[in-house]
């Protein structure tokens, strides 16, 4: 085999490139024209794969990193022509200098992508009722790449926490904080001369496709359980988010804004057209603002949460106040509903869902004599967790004894509080987190 690829655009080839995925998707694998032909590939770059001058297979990149339309024909399969496809596009993306590449593989390819680094990301989901993987690859260059796009001098900088894994440290006169780029999700938020705010478990695992136990994993566009065979609590917390924009905010806090777009794999799990965006601003205080907008021509319903982990003392001698008289689900107790009487106090297992409250909450923490308080826009529900003993045990990535210092106190529109987002519109939750020291 005399095998070579070209790099080509789709106004050279688009004959050649829709002859051979026509053959291969439409006419050998079933997938409907109205799928194939999704209107991307007049912005996209192709590669074409050739044996001996002889068309034999394709792919193509588009500049969000991501990778689609693999096809080769049936007899040159297993001959090497998928991998001299996909390190011309690996080639295409560093010279590009992409941060990172995705693409929903055939579950029975996903192995042939492990082997370049790819790693799975979220649960299967059929696409043309053919079993799909999400996999992504954070490229060598990511962090670099962000680094030269947005980092602020001296105030924020781009960093791999693990292996592909690019972590946001931003420092601050009033606080200093870290921010996994995938989820986007906030780890720590430290003021000057105080405690950590936030509570991530020394057992918390740090990997492609996983989310991280602690910080403020964002929950979207469902909240708790999905429906059979989707991730809990939406599937945005093991994606990469793109960096959109970094800066200075008011009263020397600085700023940065996360957002995510609809694509096939999101819409395999949720068949809406959205941009998602979560905008952070460190400084005296920590806002989080999520931002959906509907992408689509019709009405969509969310639920959503910044499922936020407080660091505290002692769980024991922690109250939480703000809820009182406020009625609530109780999870433990399969969501029977009733009434908070006085503070929330803790002495064992805790999963409620407070509804229709839209008032600030206060962590009263005896033990680090300070109260946290989370404020709020957008969102009239409230959760408070802790998983006390028996539950600690069920996560691997909890170390024995640690829910004694956090509390989930989470901003959220769970259960009832569904959001109709209408079309071309958009709806913004927000909170507010800000510690009071002292008695
Ligand atoms: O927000 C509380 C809750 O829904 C609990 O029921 C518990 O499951 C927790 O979230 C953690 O969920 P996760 O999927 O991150 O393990």
């Amino acid at each position: 085999m005399i095998l070579h690829v070209e790099t080509v655009s789709w106004a050279q080839q688009s004959d050649t490139l829709a002859s051979l995925r026509r053959t291969v998707f439409i006419e050998e694998q079933g997938v409907p024209e109205a799928l194939e032909w999704d209107g991307l590939d007049a912005v996209a770059t192709h590669f074409i794969a050739f044996d001996d001058g002889k068309v034999i297979g394709c792919t193509r990149l588009l500049a969000n990193g991501h990778i689609g339309r693999m096809a080769v024909l049936s007899a040159w399969r297993r001959k090497g022509v998928g991998q001299a496809l996909l390190n011309a596009v690996l080639d295409a993306a560093r010279h590009k200098n992409m941060g990172w590449l995705y693409l929903n593989a055939q579950t029975h390819a996903a192995g042939f992508y492990a082997r370049f680094g790819f790693q799975p990301v979220g649960a299967e989901f059929p696409d043309a009722d053919i079993p799909h993987l999400r996999m992504e690859l954070v490229m060598q260059q990511h962090t670099d790449m962000l680094n030269q796009q947005f980092a602020i001098a001296g105030k924020l900088e781009f960093v791999d926490a693990a292996a592909g894994l690019p972590v946001v440290e931003i420092t601050t006169p009033h606080a200093s904080a870290r921010i996994a780029v995938q989820g986007a999700q906030v780890l720590e938020w430290q003021p000057s001369g105080q405690l950590p705010v936030l509570w991530v478990s020394r057992a918390a695992v740090y990997q492609p496709g996983k989310g991280v136990r602690g910080g403020v994993p964002v929950c979207w566009p469902w909240f708790g359980a999905g429906e059979a065979g989707k991730p809990a609590h939406g599937f945005v917390r093991t994606r990469m988010w793109e960096v959109r924009e970094t800066g200075q905010g008011m009263a020397d806090s600085v700023f940065i804004r996360f957002g995510m777009k609809d694509d096939e794999s999101t819409r395999a799990l949720w068949n809406y057209a959205f941009d998602l965006e979560l905008i952070v601003t460190v400084g005296a205080a920590l806002k989080m603002e999520l931002v959906t907008r509907n992408k689509g021509a019709t009405a969509f319903e969310i639920n959503e949460g910044l499922h936020t982990y407080f660091h505290v003392g002692n769980i024991h001698q922690t109250q939480v106040l703000g809820l009182e008289n406020t009625e609530y689900l109780d999870k433990v107790r399969d969501f029977a509903c009733d009434t908070q009487i006085g503070a929330v106090s803790f002495n064992g297992e805790t999963d409620r869902v407070y509804i229709d409250t839209i008032t600030d909450c206060v962590i009263d923490d005896a033990k680090l004599n300070r109260k946290i308080r989370v404020a709020k826009s957008g969102s009239t529900s409230t959760v408070v967790w802790n998983p006390w003993t028996e539950k600690e045990k069920g996560f691997a990535d909890m170390a024995a004894g640690e829910y004694q210092e956090m509390l989930c106190v989470e901003t959220v529109n769970a259960g009832d509080a569904r959001v109709t987002v209408a079309a071309d519109t958009s709806h913004s939750m927000v909170a507010f987190i800000g510690l009071e020291t002292g008695g």
